[in-house]
């Protein structure tokens, strides 16, 4: 760690990612020494490559704007890279790098065969118009799709990147490689896109924490949830976590939350998926359609009394102050939808106390899962019903869920899902970059 800092200075979110798991590998490391002389660990915390490049796009009043575009191809050692892109103002290479590390351990967790990498650029949606919208991800692929492919390299969403982003990358790259292929997830159904795959993140992380609560005999039913965030995956974990008995009650935004004691529910998910695929601010109007609800302004939703929290806005919006409010107000179970969401000061919080708590590493997979779901629809040319790709989707959630309990359980019987994903994604990568020899 001493080393990567002085390398790396000021790159906080891709050290604090990197310190975590190298903590709880540190057993498993030290119990097999062919690691230490392979390498692995000086060889897997800095990334294959890292390409950048500049991203020139003309706004509609002929304005000419220049964001910075990147791919940060971080292992490959079990298949593809695979990771989102992020199209948000904070994205920097750290943010990159923090996140494409934490997709190798990820995509290892769900037991398909996908490297780890994650890109986008510093360019902000809000606000744009859907032609700015457009220019910009042409703009964008003419310079990544040199980098990606098929069998290479196969990017998907994350913030700020959905079904529209996604279907004007790949209209673009189809044009400049002149080939239909799975290059890209989370496409549209009628080109290549796979059921499921848009709620597949928030379903996966609800499938986990069921898992979680029914180690201690206990599920959603009668339950109440608070959530963050309102994107692609927080509307995915509110649809599920109802489905399943329970009141979610907060979503939020970048400037506060809303709190709506009457539950966030079906045909309120709907009135908020409509202002969304507006480009509109979505939490605060939330607020003046439904009376018993309640704008926070620059609040955080932790201090909501609730049994379970999934948090799926962006990193380290949970701190120790919103963990300590958490715990203090009776909450049982924190699963994290979106990365790293917690900060290390939080998670101690949750580990002492006992709560439990598991990381979005393990908790948010079934987005990627889904995604690599697509890539053999894709390789088969042809599609799965969507009870085919949600069975499926849960059985990978079941099966991270055990991989966590193997290698993270305590004496005392608490589940540290931190070591628990971190080993067993490790494991398999580090014994695959093992068996490949040092490249
Ligand atoms: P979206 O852009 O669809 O949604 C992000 C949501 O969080 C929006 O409601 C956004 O509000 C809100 N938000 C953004 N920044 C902040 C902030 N600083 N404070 C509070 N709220 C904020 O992104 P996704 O849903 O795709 O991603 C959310 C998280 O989940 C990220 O950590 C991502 O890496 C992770 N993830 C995503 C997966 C996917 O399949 N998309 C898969 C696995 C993980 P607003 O729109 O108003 O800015
Ligand atoms: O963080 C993530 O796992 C994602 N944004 C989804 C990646 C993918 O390739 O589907």
């Amino acid at each position: 760690m001493l080393e990567l800092e002085k390398k790396h200075p000021g790159e906080l979110e891709y050290l604090q990612a990197v310190r975590e798991v190298l903590e709880s590998i540190e057993e498993v490391y030290n119990e097999n020494p062919q690691f230490e002389s392979a390498g692995i660990i000086e060889r897997i915390v800095e990334p294959d490559r890292v390409l950048m490049f500049k991203v020139p796009w003309t706004d509609d009043g002929g304005k000419v704007h220049v964001n910075l575009g990147y791919r940060v191809q971080f292992n490959n050692a079990i298949g593809p890279y695979k990771g989102g892109l992020r199209f948000h103002p904070s994205v920097n290479l750290s943010i990159l790098k923090f996140l494409g590390f934490e997709q190798i351990f990820k995509n290892s967790l769900t037991t398909l065969p996908m490297g780890g990498a994650k890109g986008g650029s510093d360019f902000d949606p809000k606000g744009k118009s859907n032609t700015e919208i457009m220019r910009f991800c042409q703009s964008f692929m003419l310079e990544l799709w040199k980098l990606i492919g098929p069998e290479t390299d196969v990017p998907a969403g994350d913030i700020g990147v959905g079904g529209r982003e996604i279907g004007y990358m790949y209209g673009m790259y189809k044009k400049l490689a002149s080939e239909n292929t799975g290059v890209l997830t989370g496409k549209g159904l009628n080109w290549g896109g796979s059921l499921i795959r848009p709620e597949a993140t928030g379903f996966g992380a609800v499938y986990f924490a069921q898992e979680m609560l029914n180690t201690k005999g206990m599920d959603f039913n009668g339950k109440t949830v608070c959530l963050s965030g309102f994107g692609n995956v927080a509307w995915g974990a509110a649809l599920k976590a109802t489905e399943l008995g329970a009141k979610v009650v907060t979503i939020s935004g970048p400037d506060g939350y809303i709190h709506d004691p009457d539950g966030i529910t079906g045909e309120k998910i709907t009135y908020l998926l409509e202002l969304r695929a507006s480009n509109q601010d979505i939490v605060k109007p939330y607020s003046y359609e439904f009376p018993n609800a309640r704008f926070f302004q620059g609040k955080r939703p932790w201090e909501v009394k609730c049994d379970i929290a999934i948090p799926c806005a962006t990193q380290n919006e949970l701190d120790k102050a919103d963990a300590e409010k958490l715990v203090a107000n009776g909450c049982i179970c924190v699963a994290e939808g979106a990365n790293m969401p917690s900060t290390p000061e939080a998670i101690q919080v949750f580990h002492e106390k006992k709560v439990m708590f598991a990381p979005g590493k393990a908790v948010n997979a079934g987005g990627v899962a889904t995604s690599g779901l697509e890539m053999s629809q894709n390789s088969m040319k042809m599609g799965w019903p969507r009870e085919e790709v949600d069975s499926r989707l849960h059985q990978i959630m079941k099966d991270i869920h055990s991989q966590c309990v193997k290698h993270g359980s305590e004496p005392d019987g608490y589940i540290n899902y931190v070591k628990g994903a971190n080993v067993a994604g490790f494991l398999k990568v580090a014994n695959a970059m093992l068996d490949q020899g040092v490249v």
